[in-house]
């Protein structure tokens, strides 16, 4: 059994400025076929799933504005739905993807119409498969361009890298390169011509692993971070968490040669083991080099969270660009939500990994998320369907502890242990501002989660290690220039404010983004509430909506665990 995972980067020449400009929105249409595909990334050939016999899967290039129509066909064995990572989905919440949340899934032999606009936003995104361990595969680049084009006309290459539970390799564009024997010959080379600035759509696709991404002898001019534009920010190395995409430029500016890119696994746990090989090589290769020579980048170490930090945090976003909000400053609903590792009840017959022979959980504000099992959250929501969900997701935890130096010496910290598995979400008032404090527990492990909220981007105003201290802290957020994303890591043992205005109504999943963490439950739902007009309420589901897959297995979904 070999496993894998993802790093996709899209290069982009850049042209300035394009003459050709194109002000009116259009249709794009593309179709999905899910289906299994033969792959020898390694030693040895597998099936995958793929869609349309690609891994990643194709390219959707959007402008800002377009509608885009995508015909998913299922022809493999699995349940699907496809999540488009970090588009706003504006009245268009049916379309967000989510197994459960906003649709039943699509089942074996069933088909589905992804239709929505996309608008208020522009650069990299990327779609996945929002179904636990199929996102492995099943994923590709989301490029959307700005709708009068001023920067770059011409691809040069679409490229996909490619690097999950502890995995055989990490592939860079679906190859593994040659620090694998088998995959020796199969590396993934950009050919540049020197002088010229490429800019690099670099996503990390990866399941379960933050990454750091360098190449040798070369910086990085960090322009956009989750499809929002920042300062330029230069720099040697790149830090991903899983979701979170970075647009940087690359000045040819070396001497005519080859150079490695190289992708390699950031541990943000202490004591987590890792794998043997936590790299993947590509390869920048300059236009008429003789040399077989081949400069490698000195990387981090694999649990160096300073310089992951140091990214993360460093960065602030471009006031005056195209699509920048102002921070509000007026919040109605503070949260503050603690987030971490927690255990669940070992069931009978299964030896359990976790801390008393129990099986690991995690939760936020001491709750784990349960997927519904009859209907989807958001249609319940619309139907007024009773019993799918509560609404009463709290403000804060339970009990105020030393968050992040856990010892549990109270039955009442014990219990904190076990956080309850519940369906549970937030009801927002349409248009409100939230503030949410993630605090990351010690709970088990402090560890740094990736929380990814759909639907939304959100002002990233301060992070840190150990407690969140309002009267130390509150002073040092930043609400001029902010950057903006969709998806956060909270520093391991560490915090992060966050600052959204709740303008789209509809359910919204609110979740870390490590796929194994999917089924431990770190994740909850906003619900925003319809606004005063029709405009601002969410419409009713397309009739396929309803007729798709209202039968589907939804207790036993097929699993894949091949990987
Ligand atoms: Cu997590």
């Amino acid at each position: 059994m070999a496993s894998f995972e993802c790093f996709l980067i899209c290069f982009v020449l850049i042209l300035l400025p394009s003459s050709s400009s194109k002000a009116y929105a259009s249709v794009v249409e593309h179709t999905f076929l899910v289906q299994n595909f033969t792959a020898k990334p390694l030693c040895k050939e597998q099936v995958i799933p793929t869609v349309n016999g690609s891994l990643p899967g194709p390219t959707v290039n959007v402008r800002e504005g377009d509608t885009l129509i995508v015909h998913v066909v299922n022809n493999s064995p699995f349940n699907v739905t496809i999540h488009w990572h970090g588009v706003f989905q504006l009245m268009s919440a049916w379309m967000d993807g989510t197994d459960m949340i906003t649709q039943y899934p699509i089942r074996p032999e069933d088909r589905f119409t992804y239709k929505f606009n996309v608008t208020g936003q522009e650069g990299t995104l990327h779609w996945h498969a929002h179904v636990v361990n199929l996102r492995a595969t099943l994923h590709g680049a989301l490029v959307i361009r700005p709708r009068a084009e001023q920067w770059w006309n011409t691809d040069i290459e679409n490229l996909q890298l490619r690097p999950a539970p502890l995995s055989d390799a990490y592939l860079i564009n679906g190859l593994a390169g040659d620090s694998f024997d088998c995959s020796r010959n199969k590396m993934f080379k950009l050919e540049v011509v020197q002088g010229k600035r490429y800019l690099l759509r670099i996503i990390n696709a990866a399941l379960n692993s933050h990454l750091f991404f360098k190449i040798a002898n070369h910086s990085l001019r960090v322009v956009a971070l989750d499809a929002v534009y920042t300062n330029p920010y230069v720099t040697d190395i790149v830090v991903l968490t899983p979701g979170q995409t970075v647009d940087a430029l690359l000045h040819a500016d070396q001497t005519l040669g080859s150079y490695y890119m190289t992708t390699q696994l950031y541990v943000s746990a202490t004591g987590q083991p890792f794998p043997d090989k936590t790299l993947a090589n590509a390869l920048v290769v300059y236009q008429g080099a003789t040399s077989s020579s081949r400069a490698m980048p000195s990387l981090p170490d694999v649990t160096d969270t300073q310089t992951a930090y140091r990214f993360s945090s460093s960065i602030t976003g471009l006031v005056s660009g195209p699509h920048w909000r102002p921070v509000p400053r007026n919040v109605d609903e503070r949260m503050f939500m603690t987030m971490g590792l927690g255990l669940e009840q070992c069931p009978p017959s299964m030896q359990c990994p976790g801390l008393y022979g129990q099986q690991f959980a995690g939760s936020l504000n001491n709750r784990s998320f349960e997927n519904p099992k009859t209907f989807p959250m958001q249609e319940a929501y619309f139907y007024n369907i009773s019993g799918v969900y509560s609404d009463d997701f709290p403000n804060q935890p339970p009990i105020k502890f030393d968050y992040t130096n856990f010892n549990v010496s109270t039955d009442y910290e014990y219990r904190m242990l076990f956080p309850e598995r519940l369906t549970s979400a937030k009801i927002l008032k349409f248009n409100s501002t939230v503030e949410i404090v993630l605090q990351n527990t010690a709970m088990i492990t402090a560890e740094s989660h990736p929380m990814h909220l759909h639907g939304f981007n959100f002002h990233v105003l301060g992070q840190g290690f150990g407690n969140y201290e309002p009267s130390r802290d509150v002073g040092k957020l930043n609400l001029v220039n902010p950057q903006m994303r969709n998806t956060i890591g909270v520093p391991p043992g560490g915090w992060v404010v966050l600052r959204f205005v709740a303008n789209n109504p509809g359910v919204w999943m609110f979740h870390c983004h490590m796929d194994a963490h999917l089924p431990y439950g770190i994740i909850m739902a906003f619900i925003v509430q319809n606004g005063p007009h029709p405009a601002t309420s969410l419409p009713p589901p397309p009739l396929d909506h309803l007729e798709c897959c209202r039968d589907a297995e939804i207790y036993n979904h097929p699993t894949y665990d091949q990987y």
